[in-house]
């Protein structure tokens, strides 16, 4: 498969990595867009929000219950932003599902 994502995932790609276990990965964004900028993957392809299922939805589960402990690793100590795009509207660039963590400063109010 075409995907960035599970390239970066089988190692095929190298990526400057937060935290890893069984279920997801996390690693920097190429393009930070703000002092820390992590993105949390899961490591089926699933490729977007729209895809989230009974079968796989345990993965975002673990995402979210993991994101606290990935956000403290990476240096956050005073509040993150968590963001999804999802399809063409969102400008969701990579078609595989993943979080976005933003944070290490404060963060403008506007989200578009
Ligand atoms: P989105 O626009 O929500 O689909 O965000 C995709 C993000 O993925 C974007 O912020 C840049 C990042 N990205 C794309 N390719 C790579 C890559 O090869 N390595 C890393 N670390 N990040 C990537």
């Amino acid at each position: 498969m075409d995907c960035i994502f599970c390239k970066i995932i089988a190692g095929e790609i190298p990526s400057s990595k937060v935290y890893e276990d069984e279920k997801i990965l996390a690693f920097n964004d190429i393009n930070p867009m703000a002092p820390v900028h992590v993105l949390v993957i899961p490591k089926i392809h699933i490729p977007s929000c729209d895809g989230i299922n009974e079968e796989n939805s345990c993965f975002v589960k673990h995402i979210f219950e993991k994101i606290p402990e990935i956000a403290k690793t990476a240096g956050i100590t005073n509040g993150y932003r968590v963001i999804t795009n999802c399809g063409e509207d969102a400008k969701q660039s990579v078609k595989h599902l993943h979080f976005h963590i933003l944070g290490g400063r404060s963060l403008p109010e506007n989200m578009g």
